[in-house]
């Protein structure tokens, strides 16, 4: 029979409550369940809906239950634990009693707690103070934190999902190991918001709802994705060793109609000075690598060509089109790339506009094609090729102005594999 150990481990891939149902089958796999170092509780195993039961009151208790009773087994065993997964939808588990499990696999050493509910739930800040903690995951709860509440010299990876935070003054300084922070769909209202830490490699922010700014002072970061309404301004963004960013602005159709309509009498407007500002968050970019630029984003930095900074460092750019989103800023980031190797087109097809015809054929000009010639640009990749003659017209210009293109690589609409293109 198979050792203890690698028993252990394939129960740790199952829920909790699947592997409690293997200790149906003997006494030793009964015993295991003690010894599980990972564990995953999900009441949705317990509320089944296709048996119609989950408005038992037992059954929401049995879940409690349940929990107590593995970590009761497990706490008298004196065994280890890395992972504790909790995700609720029943209303019936209060606060106290989450405080209280948290509080029993902290005191075993935790590396990684994971609390995820549906519907609100008020979580106390007992989650916010462990010495062994290296990820933690909250999704959809309350949590009232004050900064010295907080403790975890040993956290790499904080992921928040709707979790709202009642903070008196929040900053990341209390997390001196973070490496990775996720801020998903959180709600920051009119406050200025500041990521700050000299650890952090990996920031991730998505869909929140911050009228305020932001500010970035993450001199190690690599990676930015950033998805995401227009912050008011970027005061600071210091990411000096940036590798990759991805940006994909989220507009409004109004916002885009203002900025097309916006002339320098109208910068006083606000929603047009928002995005104007997003030129400085662009600007604290400038030593990226890889650039990926959402449809929407580049027909914002329309209104920020003024401030486009030079990207020595760009190697390959990621441009996304939509036929309803225009390419103005396209010449000007072509330019402002002397280093550029790749070029990927997610879509050729977009809105013209006046100043588009400095890089594609979209209007003849004198100076066509112009800021293509000094673009040093050798891959070229089209994906969503539609095979209309419009595009077919536009990588041919491409051909004629890219000066050190060596390949171009095209893509079907739906497919991954280039197109085979046969020598004439
Ligand atoms: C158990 O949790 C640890 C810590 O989070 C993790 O590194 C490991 O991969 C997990 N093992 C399984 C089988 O899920
Ligand atoms: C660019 O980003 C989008 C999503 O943000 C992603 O789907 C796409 O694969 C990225 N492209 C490259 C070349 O990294
Ligand atoms: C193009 O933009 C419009 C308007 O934002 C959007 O509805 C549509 O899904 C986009 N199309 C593609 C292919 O991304
Ligand atoms: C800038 C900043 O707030 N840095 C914090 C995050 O990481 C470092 C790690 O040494 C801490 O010392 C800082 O408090």
């Amino acid at each position: 029979t198979m050792p203890k150990e690698i028993l252990c481990h394939i129960l740790s891939f199952l829920t909790t409550k699947e592997a409690a149902l293997t200790s149906v089958l003997s006494k030793r796999w009964r015993d295991l369940i003690a010894f599980v170092p990972n564990l995953t509780f999900d009441d949705s195993v317990f509320l089944n809906p296709e048996e119609g039961k989950q408005n038992r009151y037992e059954i929401h208790l049995s879940f409690v239950y349940f929990v107590d009773r593995v970590l009761a087994l497990q706490g008298s065993n004196h065994s280890p634990i890395n992972k504790f997964s909790l995700k609720f939808r029943t209303t019936f588990v209060s606060s106290d009693r989450v405080d209280c499990w948290i509080s029993n696999v902290f005191a075993r050493g935790v590396s990684e707690l994971e609390v995820r509910v549906a519907g609100c739930f008020q979580l106390s800040s007992v989650c916010f103070m462990s010495r062994n903690l290296v990820t933690l995951k909250l999704n959809n709860v309350g949590i009232d934190l004050l900064a010295r509440d907080v403790f975890l010299p040993m956290l790499k990876n904080l992921h928040l999902r709707s979790v709202r935070l009642f903070v008196d003054k929040f900053s990341f300084r209390a997390l001196p190991a973070l490496e990775e922070l996720f801020l998903v769909s959180m709600y920051w209202g009119d406050r200025d918001v500041i990521v700050s830490n000299a650890t952090l490699k990996t920031l991730t922010i998505d869909r929140n709802y911050c009228l305020g700014t932001f500010s970035f002072d993450t001199p190690s970061l690599v990676y930015f994705c950033y998805s995401e309404f227009a912050a008011k301004d970027y005061p600071v963004v210091k990411m000096e060793k940036l590798f990759e960013a991805r940006i994909s602005l989220l507009v409004t159709e109004e916002q885009i109609e203002r900025a097309r309509a916006a002339n320098n009498d109208l910068v006083e407007d606000d929603v047009v000075l928002r995005l104007v500002n997003v030129g400085n968050l662009i600007k604290g970019m400038r030593n990226v690598r890889c650039l990926n630029l959402s449809a929407n984003t580049l027909e914002v930095l329309s209104l920020c060509c003024e401030s486009m900074p030079v990207f020595n460092n760009l190697k390959s750019l990621t441009i996304k089109s939509n036929k309803s989103r225009g390419w103005q800023a396209m010449p000007v980031l072509l330019r402002n790339c002397p280093h550029a190797e790749t070029l990927v087109l997610e879509g050729l097809l977009h809105y013209v506009t006046d100043n588009c015809g400095d890089a594609c054929d979209c209007l003849s000009r004198k100076e066509k094609g112009r800021s293509l010639t000094s673009c040093p640009v050798k891959l070229l990749e089209i994906k969503g090729f539609q095979g209309t003659s419009k595009e077919m017209h536009m990588i041919k210009h491409f051909v004629d102005y890219f000066p050190c293109l060596e390949e171009i690589k095209i893509f079907y609409k739906g497919e991954n594999c280039p197109l085979q293109l046969r020598d004439h």
